[in-house]
C-alpha cells in the first residue's frame, strides 16, 4: 500500500528516511515529487498544501504527524476520510517536561533571581511551597492529564478543566463553560493545553485573565500556553502584564508563527518565549507508531486517536 508523505513547516527528509526504513513492503511517496494520485491509499501529513488531499481518489485515511489538527481541518477541500492524530508517549513526555519547567520557573521566581544575578545581588525571596500553589490545566486530554499527574507528584494543588468531566484521583475536575469561572477563581498558574477550535479561539482573553485570583501564594497569577497561538489574545496578555493582572507568562505558540520581530512580547521582562518547541514531533519517536496505526486501520481495528471533525479535535 502506498503512503504519501506531505510535510510543510518541518524538514520532510528525516521523515521520508524513517518511513522508508521502517515501512517494509510500503511504497513511500514524497509529495514534493510527481506521483500518481490514484496510487495513494494513506497520507502522513503535517500542514499539507491545501487541496492536496482532496485530489487523492483512493485515499483511505489521513495520519496527522502532530497532536493538533487545526491546520489540517482549515483545508476546506479536505476529503471525508478518517483522520488520526499523534498520541504517543514520546510527544506527551516532551510536553510534560516543558509544562513542568515553566510552572517551576515561575513558581520558584527564576525571573527575579536571574535579574538579581545580573546585579550580583544575594537576596533570598520568600518562597511558598508547591502545596500552597494552585495549578489549573485547561484541556485535560492526553497532554493535560500527563502534566497534571507530574505536577501533583511535585506537590501542586492541581485542577483540570475540559468539555466533559475528566476525573483523576487527587485532582479537582471542572467541566464546561458553566464551571469555567469557578476553575479560574482557584488557579494561580493557568496552563493551557487546549486544541484550537471554533469554541476555543481567543479564549485566553482579558476577561478570562481578570478572573484569576490576585491573592494566591505567589502574589498574583501566571499564564502558560502551549496549546495554540489562536487561543490567546496577545494584546490582552500584554495589557494584563502591564497593569499587574498577570505576573508573568510562558508562551510556546503564536498566531501567526513565527512571532513578528516587532512584537513587544519579545522584550517584556516577565515573558518567556519558546518557538513552538514544547513537544516536537520527531521521526525517531513517532514513525513506528504511525506505521503501526496504519496497519491496525487496514486490519479493520478501531483506533483511539481518530479525531471528531464535528468537535474539531
Ligand atoms: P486531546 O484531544 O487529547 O485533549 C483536548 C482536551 O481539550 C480535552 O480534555 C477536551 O475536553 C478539551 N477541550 C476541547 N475543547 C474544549 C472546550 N471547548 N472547552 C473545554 N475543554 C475543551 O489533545 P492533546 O492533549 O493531545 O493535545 C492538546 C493540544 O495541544 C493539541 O490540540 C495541540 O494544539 C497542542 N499541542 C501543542 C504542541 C506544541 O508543541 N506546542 C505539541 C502537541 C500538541 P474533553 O476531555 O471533554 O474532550
Ligand atoms: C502538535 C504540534 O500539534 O507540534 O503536535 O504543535
Amino acid at each position: 500500500m502506498t503512503i504519501l508523505i506531505a510535510i510543510q513547516g518541518w524538514k520532510p527528509e528525516p521523515w521520508l528516511e524513517r518511513f522508508r526504513r521502517l515501512g517494509t513492503g510500503r511504497t513511500i511517496i514524497d509529495a514534493r515529487e510527481p506521483f500518481d494520485p490514484a496510487a495513494i491509499r494513506f497520507a502522513a501529513v503535517w500542514k499539507p498544501q491545501p487541496g492536496l488531499l482532496g485530489r487523492l481518489p483512493n485515499l483511505k485515511g489521513i495520519f496527522n504527524l502532530g497532536a493538533g489538527v487545526d491546520a489540517l481541518l482549515a483545508d476546506t477541500t479536505l476529503p471525508d476520510r478518517p483522520i488520526f492524530r499523534i498520541v504517543n508517549p514520546d510527544l506527551t513526555k516532551r510536553m510534560t517536561e516543558w509544562v513542568s519547567l515553566q510552572v517551576l520557573y515561575h513558581m520558584r521566581q527564576m525571573p527575579a533571581y536571574l535579574a538579581q544575578q545580573r546585579e550580583r545581588l544575594w537576596r533570598p525571596l520568600p518562597q511558598p511551597g508547591a502545596h500552597e500553589v494552585r495549578v489549573g490545566i485547561m484541556g485535560m486530554g492526553v497532554l493535560g492529564r500527563d502534566s497534571a499527574e507530574v505536577l501533583m507528584r511535585l506537590g501542586f494543588q492541581v485542577a483540570g478543566w475540559s468539555r466533559s468531566r475528566q476525573a483523576i484521583p487527587g485532582m479537582d475536575s471542572f467541566a464546561g463553560s458553566d464551571e469555567l469561572s469557578a476553575f479560574l477563581a482557584r488557579t494561580d498558574i493557568l496552563v493551557s493545553l487546549l486544541p484550537l477550535t471554533e469554541d476555543t479561539r481567543g479564549i485566553l482573553s482579558r476577561d478570562l485573565l481578570a478572573q484569576l485570583p490576585q491573592n494566591g501564594a505567589l502574589g498574583g497569577p501566571f499564564l502558560i500556553n502551549a496549546g495554540r497561538g489562536g487561543l490567546q489574545v496577545e494584546a490582552d496578555i500584554l495589557a494584563a502584564l502591564d497593569d499587574g493582572t498577570l505576573l508573568g507568562t510562558s508562551l510556546d505558540v503564536f498566531d501567526p508563527e513565527p512571532l513578528a520581530p516587532t512584537s513587544p512580547l519579545w522584550a517584556h521582562p516577565r515573558v518567556v518565549i519558546t518557538p513552538h518547541v514544547s513537544a516536537d514531533s520527531t521521526p525517531d519517536g513517532l514513525v513506528a507508531g504511525v506505521l503501526a496505526d496504519i496497519a491496525a486501520f487496514e486490519a479493520g481495528k478501531t483506533l483511539p486517536n481518530q479525531i471528531d471533525r464535528n468537535t474539531g479535535y
